[in-house]
């Protein structure tokens, strides 16, 4: 850690100044300034699939303030956004939130409605039939054209909507040796990919995201960020690695590989959430906040390694939760974003690479520790404040009774609608 030098006081200068700029910045101030730049500057994406009834396959339990359509989502993360003010915009999956020939402007002027904006584009390429053998990386030509069909179309829509990111997530895979040839598919993938990127508009970034398993359980297409990697390399200059906190092995160092896609300039985006096992869609932090903080650390050291200059970063929550209420679960996520992007933004970097120059590896690593377990919560209400936001947002959700109100209104819906809530594996 490092330890404040101990000096006498010096004698004030004399200058015309008036006496409110020549208060000393107490360590306080300090804390409250590198907090503040850091969550104005810190907006996460919320996504839409986030605000409807999930479940496993082995069943759902429903809620009634459950998003029914589009127009639910928008409003529910319009809520989020108006009591954290850091969520305005909304991830969509094309073909769960859009109607096949729907008008994009009047998507977009619902979102305004709502106060947020859509943000990244997600194309379907899992669940049609003629995905059964996987889309773009499918021996079958036609399942290949249809994926490269729809991705042409998501990406398209996001031009329309003025949305900067096309996010591309493959369920590709096989489940047996043997079933194919693993280079014929990663051939095929390429191509597709090639020919997606070719499409985007000058503003329009493609983000390729990876999983190791989930749904095919042998080889998947794109396993790991390595794949993801050249695959965007060979996609072109506007492709980037997208990390989803969910999608690697227990003990894998993610922040290494966020440290190293930092290095390399292909980090384009993060899908939050946090896991036991594997894929579980669990609340950012709620298992292993010091694993979020490390990953933020990264991004703040390699900024300041860079004289200040941030990594352009799309910051997304991945998580559907299925016990949890929705809303309340997603502005818990976003305030743990927050407390742990903001700690990680009290490193003092210089006495850190001091600390690394020498070796000093206990003190280097206390340093780290001694900005995660500051406390910043107060600093966090004062930037609220500062704000005009309410000091707790999720206190403010629940005095607002806007899930109450919207569970009877959505339940409601449901009868008129003939929606009858159930289902399970079988
Ligand atoms: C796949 O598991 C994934 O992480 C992709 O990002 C999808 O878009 C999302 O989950 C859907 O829930
Ligand atoms: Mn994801």
């Amino acid at each position: 850690m490092a330890l404040a030098k101990k000096s006498s006081p010096k004698p004030a200068p004399k200058s015309a100044a008036p006496a409110a700029a020549k208060r000393p910045v107490s360590s306080k101030d300090a804390l409250e300034q590198k907090v503040f730049a850091a969550l104005d500057a810190f907006q996460i994406e919320t996504p839409s699939w986030g605000y409807a009834d999930t479940g496993t396959r082995f069943g759902k339990f429903f809620q009634d303030a459950a998003a029914i359509d589009l127009n639910d989502k928008l409003a529910d993360a319009g809520q989020v956004h108006r009591l954290t003010g850091a969520c305005p915009s909304v991830a969509v999956h094309v073909l769960w939130d859009f109607k096949p020939g729907e008008d994009p402007k009047a998507v977009a002027a619902l979102a305004a409605k709502h106060g947020v904006k859509i943000g990244a584009i997600n194309p379907n390429l899992f669940q049609d039939q003629i995905y059964k053998y996987g889309s773009f990386a499918n021996a079958d030509p036609a399942a290949r054209a249809a994926a490269l069909e729809h991705t042409l179309y998501s990406i398209d829509l996001g031009k329309k909507l003025g949305s900067r990111i096309v996010s591309m997530w493959f369920a590709d895979g096989v489940n047996y040796p043997g079933q194919a040839s693993v280079r014929a598919r990663k051939k095929r993938v390429e191509e597709g990919l090639i020919a997606a990127h070719k499409r985007l508009g000058p503003d329009q970034l493609l983000l390729i995201e990876y999983k190791p398993f989930e749904p095919a359980f042998y080889a998947t297409d794109i396993a790991d960020w390595g794949m993801s990697y050249l695959y965007s390399k060979k996609a072109g200059k506007k492709a980037r690695v997208l990390v989803d906190t969910g999608h690697h092995y227990t003990a894998q160092n993610i922040e290494q590989i966020v440290a190293w896609l930092l290095d390399e300039g292909m980090l384009g985006g993060f899908h939050f959430n946090d896991r036991r096992y594997a894929d579980d869609d669990l609340t950012l932090g709620s298992i292993d906040p010091y694993q979020a903080f490390r990953i933020f650390h990264e991004i703040h050291h390699h900024a300041f390694d860079n004289g200040g200059k941030y990594a352009d970063i799309a910051y997304m929550i991945d998580q559907s939760h299925n016990d949890k209420s929705k809303i309340e679960a997603t502005i818990q996520t976003v305030v743990t974003a927050q407390e742990l992007y903001a700690k990680a933004a009290l490193v003092d970097h210089k006495a850190l690479a001091a600390l690394q120059d020498k070796n000093a590896q206990l003190d280097a690593e206390e340093l780290l520790k001694s900005a995660f377990f500051t406390d910043v919560r107060p600093a966090l209400r004062a930037w609220r404040k500062s704000k005009g936001l309410p000091l707790d947002p999720l206190a403010a959700h629940r005095a607002s009774g806007y899930e109450v109100a919207a569970g009877k209104e959505r339940a409601a819906r449901r009868k008129e609608l003939g929606i009858v809530q159930g289902g399970s594996y079988a």
